[in-house]
């Protein structure tokens, strides 16, 4: 047996001063990286393939190196570990920070084991990486060195493949496989790999949904496949499931809602590419308590301000559920404006270091925002 091993906590609060109180964000030295992702990878051996999670959880779609945008992200949803989080995927790739935005999160997945969790996107794998921009963001923010690269890609092999949250809501990156028709089909797989060209884990991770279509179709991606509402009804009627919530494919709304709600894409990357001029997302999930109307033990204050069914008819959601929408952050535009100057330098500006609570204090600078169009 594997003990996980442990880093310290003013070590791992130390590394998320790094990244939070520095603009831009300083990058952690390699060999930091190397022990972060170690003491990770011992700890996610024995995490199952679909973590078993609870509501109330905040759910985060493709994020792509929007460094800025995930720290959006934390002043519209709250930061952790006051707001659980569960991220989707495609952490890395396309913006300049995906550097600093993996960094962040594993970061913060080891100082919050139990209310941080992390899946695997199609991104999350060494072939695609080396094509879409993390491998040569890696090498020009560390000195043409590909070790970084090296030891976050083969961390990437031990993230789980999907969650359940309440036991009704089944989330994975991308989307269902032909070959899989039960949950304990993708249980009993052996994850710890990089992802295959096809079978069961790479159609979870390619995978979209179609309205246009019945049963599946192949992809056009050239991985995964496109699936009807036949599928989903199917594959939720098989495992006890009322929905199932991915990411993977841009929306410019922020989220997507298809079949009434059977299934929701959730988007995070605003102005995606610094370029799309889409909005972004945050799906919150409040309870999953779908037959009684304000159990008392799981109405939450978000609840009394804003009306469910409002908010189920023009989002497409389930009672409990929300779009939480966001627009880019001011660093994105001004990446749009420098362009790739950004990349790999960092300024020695220090900002003032708040006793001890950093992280508090990174977002006490600002008041939380408020989206009142979805608190009617
Ligand atoms: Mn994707």
């Amino acid at each position: 047996m594997t003990v996980p091993f442990r880093i310290p906590t003013t070590d791992l609060d130390y590394c998320l001063e790094q990244l939070l109180e520095h603009k831009p964000p300083k990058i952690l030295p390699p060999e930091t990286i190397q022990q972060l992702c170690h003491t990770l990878k011992t700890q996610l051996l024995s995490v199952p393939n679909i973590m078993p999670l609870q509501s109330p959880i905040a759910v985060v779609g493709d994020i792509h190196g929007q460094y800025h945008d995930l720290l959006e992200i934390f002043q519209i949803g709250g930061a952790p570990p006051t707001t659980n989080y569960l991220f989707l995927g495609d952490y890395v790739d396309r913006g300049y920070y995906s550097v600093e935005t993996i960094s962040l999160l594993i970061t913060l997945k080891l100082r919050f084991p139990d209310r941080v969790f992390l899946i695997r996107g199609n991104h999350e794998s060494r072939t695609i990486t080396t094509n879409y921009g993390f491998y040569s963001e890696v090498l020009s923010k560390y000195n043409g060195s590909a070790d970084v690269w090296s030891y976050i890609t083969d961390l990437f092999d031990y993230l789980p493949l999907g969650a359940t949250i309440d036991g009704k809501i089944f989330a994975a990156h991308g989307g269902l496989s032909p070959s899989c028709q039960q949950l304990d089909q993708i249980r009993a797989l052996d994850r710890f790999r990089e992802i295959p060209h096809d079978g069961i884990m790479a159609d979870l991770v390619w995978s979209d949904p179609d309205t246009e279509i019945m049963d599946f179709k192949l992809s056009p991606r050239g991985a995964g496949y496109l699936f009807g509402l036949d599928v989903i009804n199917k594959f939720c009627h098989e495992n006890s499931l009322v929905q199932m919530i991915r990411a993977h494919q841009l929306c410019n709304e922020g989220y997507t809602s298809y079949w009434q709600g059977k299934c929701l894409t959730v988007w995070s990357a605003p102005n995606y590419c610094y370029r799309c001029g889409n909005k972004a997302s945050v799906l919150e999930i409040l309870h999953s308590n779908y037959d009684s109307k304000r159990t008392s033990t799981t109405t939450s204050n978000y609840e009394d301000r804003f009306d469910s069914t409002k908010i189920c008819l023009r989002q497409g959601v389930l009672p409990g559920q929300f779009f939480n929408i966001f627009e880019a952050s001011p660093e994105n535009d001004e990446d749009t404006l420098k362009g790739k100057s950004v990349n790999g330098i960092n300024s020695e500006d220090e900002y003032a270091v708040n006793n001890g609570d950093f992280f508090s204090g990174f977002f006490r600078e600002k008041s939380r925002k408020q989206h009142v169009e979805y608190f009617l």
